[in-house]
């Protein structure tokens, strides 16, 4: 089983915290019904081979994990369902006790599916009773929640996988699912994607849930390497088989030729030539032909070592894989599109590393520096398979949406094809550093040293201009230069919002007092010098505390030193993150009163709508029920106003604009001459949004740590967006988050609105 790698508080965890994981809970099952829904009770019986465990199975196993690790363990009046299940849904734990033959498992003709059915049943009842008693039951009952959650998503996989292996089975190849409408846009090219290599750190190290073998996080030396863009396709494979890949045994693995030889191996898994000789392929909607621009899947490890070899190329690390994957949402054709078949790629750049196929890495599994299994049988969960497997990285179109994050780690033996398992390429690139420019003529280039921070934004730049259109995140505006145009750009007389909200906020600051009642506390994302909070301190009888939340942990220190000095009975507690990841609010605030999350500046602009939803999911989660949400958000207007206040006529903002270049040729020691770029900013009144970007003025290349990023004539960089709201819009984004509008302020030309939300 899995758990996280970090010790938990022990205390309760927050009533939001709770609601989630119980609707987590909920949706998870239902969810592994849904996906039965399709079968007859006789599909659902049947193991096709070893590896395969029956539907049924499947059902029963992932509701004993719920019985045994929570409702036996900590539910002190539960009564078990049947003494007999542990024995045959028990899956490899010794800890635990004896268990049924996994090989065995397709004779379990009874228990019947609809005892199964009542079984899961009672669990979930039993689970609800203790959840609804939950506050009590401490972090052990959250954590093993969360963890049987996770559990049940790898066995909704798994039941795709292993229901396709059985329907392959049936000589009338009957489909689990009617043929999805086609979607006809595709792109066959693909590119390298080239990384400099360095000191790089990987694994999971946050609060969020992962399982244990994903940390802890650790540095990796990585040489300068590359990465397709894409998947190997069917028609790239079938150049392998074509040019006798299958027959060659120079281009296997010893142990990879006896597995080819000893099981037959001519093609991947669910291929078959049709009597036209056309290959035509067994997917859950049925037998298809062949797609010549869909990734290739049901391949083995030693099928993808093959096809490497033979292409000349080899399989990346897993290390290389996550340094790449990183940056990008885990976002792609997972299960939640309901295709459950890998499809072609479309658009450009790095693609489909998310979704479609698992990717095999040349990574075997094995423990990271300092892994430590947990205690007890849970403990048995990865730790005792780290030999003799290879992990795969990206998740599949079998995968539970939201399921995978860049630090998973899946693993399988290097023979298994029945998992939705394909390839991505990758080589080893001539020296590729980030070089700073020689100083003197007799100097050599020096390489500038590879910090993390440097490599992010080297991954960043890489990443965004490799996109069409091309793009930055805006975070990289943000060195001290950067922070220093912003506060210039906060003075100056067209940019209204800054000293629109701080007259707003002094005019309400004693009601909000009121409202947040005694010894509130505070959490500020992205708190910067602490300047705005003041002015809410200033009214408040006796805060509890002030959680100060940033990125830079220099800046915290010292803000957070002039703060208590100004404010010397003020608990400042803070907390040097990325605001936009879960936290986890210190335990000694549970005496406090309410907890409400301050996040002015209308900042919350500078987010998609999808992430901004997200994060003030993430504010309303921290500040739990009872909690309290006070938020600066610019307004909709007209356009001139607003394309004014980003377009003033001192040039700060076009500085400001334009420093994320001088960082690229400063930081990256990018070629990038600096005057071949004007800055632009206009309202998108579709978008809703202003759009900042830099745009070139002629045909150029700009280049950076050997990559070349070609620019057309008035081609741009999409460089920030800032949306604007009106009022009932920002509303109806924060009632989706849970937040319940209490109270509104704007000034008297409607230019910007402060918002207090109550979390219920
Ligand atoms: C930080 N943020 C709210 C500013 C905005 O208005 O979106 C950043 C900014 N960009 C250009 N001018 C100001």
């Amino acid at each position: 089983m899995t758990h996280r790698s970090d010790p938990r508080p022990t205390g309760p965890s927050p009533t939001s915290e709770i609601q989630r994981l119980a609707a987590q809970f909920r949706a998870v099952r239902r969810r592994t019904l849904d996906l039965a829904e399709p079968l007859g009770a006789e599909d659902q019986c049947i193991q096709s081979m070893p590896d395969v465990s029956p539907t049924k199975w499947h059902l029963a196993h992932t509701t004993w994990f719920f019985e045994e690790f929570i409702l036996k363990a900590l539910a002190g009046d539960y009564e078990e369902f049947d003494p007999d299940f542990g024995f045959l849904f028990n899956s490899y734990y010794e800890q635990v006790g004896p268990r049924h033959d996994r090989p065995k498992r397709g004779l379990l003709s009874r228990p019947p599916l609809h005892e199964v059915l009542r079984y899961r049943a009672h669990v979930e009842t039993a689970l609800e009773r203790l959840l609804a008693e939950g506050r009590d039951a401490g972090a052990q009952l959250w954590e093993l929640l969360e963890l049987g959650c996770h559990h049940e998503q790898q066995h909704q996989e798994l039941l795709l996988t292993d229901i396709k292996h059985v329907l392959s089975c049936n000589p009338l190849k009957p489909a689990y699912q009617a043929p999805r409408p086609r979607d006809a846009s595709r792109t066959r090219t693909w590119d390298w994607i080239e990384r400099p290599g360095g000191l790089v750190e990987i694994g999971h190290g946050g609060d969020d849930f992962a399982f244990d073998c994903e940390g802890p996080r650790h540095k990796v030396w990585l040489e300068p390497f590359k990465l397709a863009s894409r998947p190997v396709t069917n028609g790239e494979f079938l150049a392998f088989i074509q040019d006798g890949g299958y027959e060659r045994a120079e281009l296997w693995l010893s142990d990879g030729w006896s597995a080819c030889r000893r099981h037959g191996w001519d093609a991947p898994l669910y291929w078959e030539r049709a009597a036209d000789g056309d290959w035509r392929i067994f997917t859950l909607a049925g037998r298809r032909p062949l797609d010549p621009d869909a990734p290739v899947c049901h391949v083995s490890y030693f099928e993808a070592d093959a096809y490497a070899r033979w292409a000349g190329r080899r399989l990346p690390t897993e290390a290389e894989w996550e340094v790449v994957a990183t940056p990008l949402t885990p976002a792609g054709n997972f299960a939640g599109s309901r295709e459950y078949h890998p499809v072609p790629a479309r658009g450009e750049g790095l693609r489909q590393v998310y979704g479609d196929v698992w990717e095999w890495t040349a990574s075997a599994y094995r423990p990271y520096p300092g892994f430590k299994p947990a205690a007890g049988a849970v403990g048995e969960y990865n730790g005792k398979f780290m030999s003799g497997q290879m992990i795969l990285r990206g998740g599949s179109c079998a995968t539970p949406e939201g399921h995978v994050r860049p630090t998973y780690r899946n693993f399988f033996y290097p023979a298994d094809r029945w998992q939705f398992t394909g390839i991505r390429l990758a080589d080893d690139c001539p020296r590729l550093s980030v070089q700073a420019p020689p100083l003197a003529e007799t100097e050599e280039a020096q390489d500038l040293p590879a910090d993390p921070s440097t490599l992010a934004f080297l991954n960043d730049v890489v990443v965004g201009l490799s996109d069409t259109p091309k793009s930055l995140p805006a975070k990289w505006f943000y060195d001290e230069t950067g922070a220093r145009l912003f506060e210039a750009i906060c003075d100056l007389p067209e940019y209204y919002p800054a000293r629109t909200e701080t007259r707003i906020l002094e005019q309400a600051a004693p009601e909000l007092a009121e409202a947040l009642g005694r010894q509130p506390v505070l959490v500020e994302y992205g708190s910067g010098s602490m300047s705005k909070v003041r002015h809410l301190l200033d009214n408040f009888d006796t805060p509890y505390a002030f959680v100060a939340i940033d990125i830079s942990g220099e800046q915290l220190k010292q803000a957070a030193r002039d703060l208590e000095t100004a404010y010397p009975a003020l608990r400042v507690h803070t907390i040097a993150k990325d605001f936009t990841k879960p936290i986890s609010l210190p335990n000694w605030l549970q005496e406090a009163g309410r907890r409400c999350a301050f996040f002015p500046g209308s900042t919350i602009g500078n987010f998609d709508p999808l992430e901004a939803g997200l994060l003030l999911k993430r504010m309303r989660e921290a500040v739990g029920d009872g909690g309290a949400l006070i938020i600066g958000v610019d307004l909709k207007k007209e356009k001139a106003r607003l394309e004014a206040a980003y377009n003033d006529a001192a040039g700060v903002t076009a500085r400001f604009n334009k420093n994320v270049l001088v960082r690229i040729k400063r930081d990256l020691a990018g070629d990038v001459d600096l005057e071949a770029f004007q800055h632009q900013a206009w309202f998108n009144e579709t978008a809703g949004r202003i759009e900042m970007h830099l745009r070139s003025g002629s045909r150029q290349t700009l280049t950076v740590a050997g990559h070349q990023f070609h620019f057309e004539p008035g081609e741009t960089i999409h460089t920030e967006n800032s949306y604007k709201f009106t009022v009932s819009e920002f509303q109806a984004l924060a009632r989706d988050a849970g937040f319940r509008p209490a109270r509104t302020w704007t000034d008297s030309e409607e230019l910007f609105s402060v918002h207090l939300f109550d979390a219920d």
